[in-house]
């Protein structure tokens, strides 16, 4: 008979009495016999961590494209918008991105824009007409932008007080933490970073009392390309260094963050710039940020989205760059200051479908075990294709599924590793402490993915906890249901209930000593909630 399971035997699934907090799992013989298949072994250590995140690890970004008109802004006061963006937090919202670069605050001193923002969270609603005008117009201006993008010219863009207000208001009633990105391309003749625009916006923030953090250019890397500017890494660390000590002549910033230097994934001389920078601006800086993507999305296909190959190739980046700040600063955070699947606006039709949440829940996972701190989701809402919210303002497959990251996992990185022969390098596997506020101590979630065709099960043997299952899946099944823009939970479509509401997201209780289905194509959480795992039962 062809088999058509990979028994995945969880070592972790076998704690009983709650002290046994260090094992190494194999199968037994038993359990790899022909009809089920190939058997894949699992170690664990449930007795210390790994790393710890921060509580904010999974964030988001909006792209300061968003401003190239600022009544594009408005979009951010949708109803839905805020709903969608209040559940996920604790989180960063990072206001950056390639345009934060042109950008020149041009206050306009009006009585409205004040008005506007001494509104409460429940008055500053948009009006549905207003809505569907922005959501039209956005697309042309999207077209715009791409074609900007492409030839790589940009103009300068000013902006006024409205941009924000409303992004601090945006994030103030979801309850985000905001994150300025400030333009570094205004340089002197000396070419050191001529800080009196962003004095005249941060006064502009300390007089409304906008509590908040910031950060100086978005991927200095390119500067030569972008706007024929070379800028060394060197200078750049002694630009932060000058804001900081503007930051700490205000009352108001003097304890806020700044993070940078927002470089592009390690490559040639990037590398360069990342260790001048350090050299003299790592003391500057709460956290050293950088920028990844897996692929171009103008030159990738169904295949990169599922490839483990693909997956993997953000390991040596990562370690690259954990590399070279422990060097420079030990103890320093590091953290991905903007990500997504595929560069250049993402790749439609894949970074907004299913199939994008492979990528997206693999880096997740990936990143907390590697020891970065905070990852920064390219975009929440707005620019591109590799969105969370799409156009019509309607949650995608990845908005879901960081939404479940959100409510099941904690902090704590716990160890896990899998051996096995064969294909079973797509069967991927995290584990964490189980998010506190939705499961008691000791509880533990697996994050598992399936990458392959066919089903897999992990075997639970008798002895077991209980455990919550929370599977996504595709609406349809098979390879056409990758580029599905809805997906189900344990076999439910996932939608909003409506504008302020969203649905239960209800795991599946299973009984101690079944087995865990892990269909093909699939995306799970398991929560074991009584796994007592020592490292998550006291608070550190
Ligand atoms: C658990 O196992 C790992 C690797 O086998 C070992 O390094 C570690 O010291 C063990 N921890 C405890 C608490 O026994
Ligand atoms: C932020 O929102 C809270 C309510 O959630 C409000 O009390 C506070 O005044 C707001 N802060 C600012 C600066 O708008
Ligand atoms: C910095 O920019 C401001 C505003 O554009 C300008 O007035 C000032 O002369 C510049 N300072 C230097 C040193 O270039
Ligand atoms: C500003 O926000 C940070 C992060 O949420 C918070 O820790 C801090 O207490 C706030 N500061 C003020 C002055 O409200
Ligand atoms: C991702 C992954 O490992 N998928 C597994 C899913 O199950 C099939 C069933 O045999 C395996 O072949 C795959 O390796």
């Amino acid at each position: 008979m062809k088999s058509e399971f990979v028994l995945i035997c969880s070592a972790l699934l076998w704690i009983t009495d709650g002290f046994l907090s260090n094992f190494t799992g194999i199968c037994s013989p038993g359990l790899t016999d022909e009809s089920v298949g190939e058997s894949v072994r699992v170690s664990v250590d449930l007795s210390r961590l790994v790393h710890r995140v921060d509580p904010r690890f999974l964030s988001v970004t909006i792209d300061a494209s968003l401003a190239s008109e600022e009544k594009f802004m408005y979009l951010l006061s949708a109803l839905k918008v805020r709903t969608l963006a209040r559940a996920l937090t604790p989180a960063f919202l990072r206001f950056g991105g390639t345009r934060q670069d042109f950008m020149v605050f041009t206050p306009q001193y009006d009585r409205l824009s004040t008005f506007n923002a001494e509104r409460s969270c429940e008055e500053l609603q948009l009006p549905s007409w207003l809505e569907e005008k922005l959501k039209k117009d956005w697309t042309q201006q999207q077209s715009v932008l791409m074609r900007e993008d492409l030839q790589r010219k940009y103009k300068r863009l000013k902006f006024t007080e409205f941009t924000v207000d409303l992004l601090h208001s945006f994030t103030n009633c979801s309850g985000m933490d905001l994150i300025f990105g400030l333009n570094a391309l205004l340089r002197t003749a000396d070419n050191s970073w001529n800080s009196s625009n962003a004095r005249t916006l941060m006064q502009y923030c300390e007089s409304r009392q906008y509590n908040m953090s910031w950060e100086l250019g978005n991927e200095p890397n390119s500067f030569e390309k972008k706007a024929g500017i070379r800028v060394d890494g060197y200078q750049l660390g002694l630009d932060f260094t000058r804001l900081r000590e503007m930051m700490s002549e205000s009352k108001l910033y003097q304890n806020a963050g700044l993070y940078g230097p927002d470089v592009g994934q390690p490559r040639d001389h990037r590398v360069d710039l990342l260790e001048g920078f350090l050299q003299s601006g790592a003391d500057a800086v709460d956290a050293c940020t950088w920028h990844h993507y897996y692929v171009n999305g103008r030159d990738t296909s169904l295949e990169d989205f599922l490839d483990p190959e693909v997956f993997d190739t953000l390991t040596l980046k990562t370690n690259e760059v954990l590399e070279k700040v422990k060097l420079a600063s030990p103890g320093k955070s590091v953290w991905l200051g903007e990500t997504s699947s595929a560069y250049g606006g993402g790749a439609l039709g894949l970074s907004d479908t299913f199939v994008a949440g492979f990528m997206w829940l693999d880096k997740l996972g990936l990143a907390a075990r590697l020891g970065l701190d905070v990852v920064m989701r390219q975009v929440f809402v707005g620019s591109g294709s590799y969105h969370l919210v799409d156009e019509n303002l309607d949650p995608l497959p990845d908005y879901w599924l960081s939404l479940l990251y959100k409510r099941l996992v904690g902090p704590e990185v716990l160890k896990i590793e899998a051996f096995s022969l064969g294909r079973s390098k797509r069967v991927r596997l995290y584990l964490h402490c189980a998010n506190r506020k939705s499961y008691r101590d000791g509880a533990v979630t697996l994050i598992s993915m399936n990458l392959s065709k066919k089903p897999a099960r992990i075997c639970v043997p008798a002895s077991s906890s209980t455990v919550e299952a929370f599977v996504l899946q595709s609406e349809q099944p098979g390879e056409e249901g990758l580029y599905s823009r809805s997906v189900r939970l344990n076999g439910e479509t996932l939608k909003m209930v409506d504008d302020e509401t969203l649905p239960d997201l209800k795991g599946v209780r299973l009984p101690a000593a079944e087995h865990l289905q892990l269909p093909a194509y699939s995306l799970a959480f398991f929560v074991l909630t009584e796994a007592q795992a020592a490292a998550c039962r006291t608070l550190h």
